[in-house]
């Protein structure tokens, strides 16, 4: 029996397409950059199974395909705003995601980011090598401690509860969770970690606020200029999840205007383009996109897509399927 044709929308870690090529009939972007939306539907036209991943967007335009033979969307990633699942089911495309594996890696870059917010690493990096630093002082660079203080996470799902872990057995920090569903007490006891109902009872009470939710328009400027109000002056905003639960405009006026803190963001609502104002802003941290750029991570997101593509493709159902 033939193979089932695969299109790779990026260059996955070497391992992972030499073990997919075993199976399938791959096809890669060997440029490894993000396909048009005119190519997008012409691979829907073409392939069995098309994997693409966040650089992607998947709209209904771009599943606007006559003849469609592409059967699933093995997404490479947890996170999956960037398809339009509604129409993607309407075509009867199947969709799966990338969870677990990455977890604890994008805690860790959380936790990365809080630290470097909290105790200025990029402005200290940045002096150094400009060949600023004059040499020590007890005034120099003041930045504010992290341990035992109060972290707030929205979002408690895999990632959340690996941040949550973290900053409770690691920095002896008491943990405030807004969650869309009541977490299990059980799991909220891991981590001494207490559930408030609204954000609006979260931001108030948090030295730290760290996202951990889903992107796409259900949370889209969830973190918006009123609810950045009720942060802390001094408090801190990380935002490991999707670019669209910030509104950036109003971030960076509370960054600019210092009714924050600072903040440290991975993910930006343009990707790769950042907001002109949040460049601006001394008082915030960026990383591009790099939550789950680790080797292991990468290699086993790979992985797993190959998994839930091994079981569409022999009739099972495959574990990670989210539509
Ligand atoms: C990746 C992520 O950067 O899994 C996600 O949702 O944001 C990251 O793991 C990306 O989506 C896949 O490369």
């Amino acid at each position: 029996m033939a193979k089932p044709t695969v299109l790779l929308t990026r260059r996955w870690p070497a391992v992972v397409e030499q073990k997919l090529a075993e199976s399938y009939d791959v096809a890669t972007n060997r440029s490894d950059r993000p396909l048009s939306p005119s190519e997008f539907r012409e691979a829907i036209g073409k392939y069995d199974a098309v994997l693409p991943t966040v650089t992607d967007k998947i709209n209904a335009d771009a599943l606007d395909v006559p003849k469609a033979r592409t059967k699933i969307l093995a997404n490479y990633g947890v996170g999956f705003s960037h398809i339009d699942v509604t129409a993607a089911t309407r075509r009867g495309i199947a969709i799966t995601n990338t969870p677990d594996v990455l977890s604890e890696c994008t805690a860790d870059l959380a936790m990365t980011l809080m630290l470097m917010v909290a105790r200025r690493a990029g402005d200290g990096e940045r002096e150094l090598r400009a060949g600023d630093w004059s040499g020590w002082r007890p005034t120099h660079l003041i930045g504010t401690k992290v341990s035992g203080k109060t972290l707030g996470i929205v979002g408690f799902g895999r990632i959340g509860q690996q941040m949550a872990r973290r900053a409770h057995h690691g920095f002896g920090m008491e943990v405030l969770v807004y969650n869309r569903s009541p977490v299990d007490p059980g799991i909220l006891a891991q981590f001494n970690a207490r559930q408030v109902d609204t954000l609006e009872a979260l931001l108030p009470r948090c030295d730290f606020v760290s996202l951990h939710c889903p992107g796409g328009t259900e949370n889209r400027n969830m973190i918006n200029s009123a609810r950045l109000d009720l942060m802390k002056p001094d408090a801190f905003l990380i935002n490991t999840a999707r670019g669209e639960v910030v509104n950036e405009t109003a971030l960076a006026q509370a960054l600019m205007f210092d009714t924050i803190g600072g903040a440290a963001l991975d993910v930006f609502e343009a990707e790769p383009h950042v907001h002109p104002m949040l460049a601006q802003c001394d008082n915030l941290v960026m990383l591009p996109h790099m939550g789950s750029a680790t080797r292991e991570a990468r290699e086993a997101m790979g992985f797993r897509v190959l998994d839930n593509l091994n079981d569409f493709f022999t009739g099972a159902a495959p574990r990670d399927r989210v539509a």
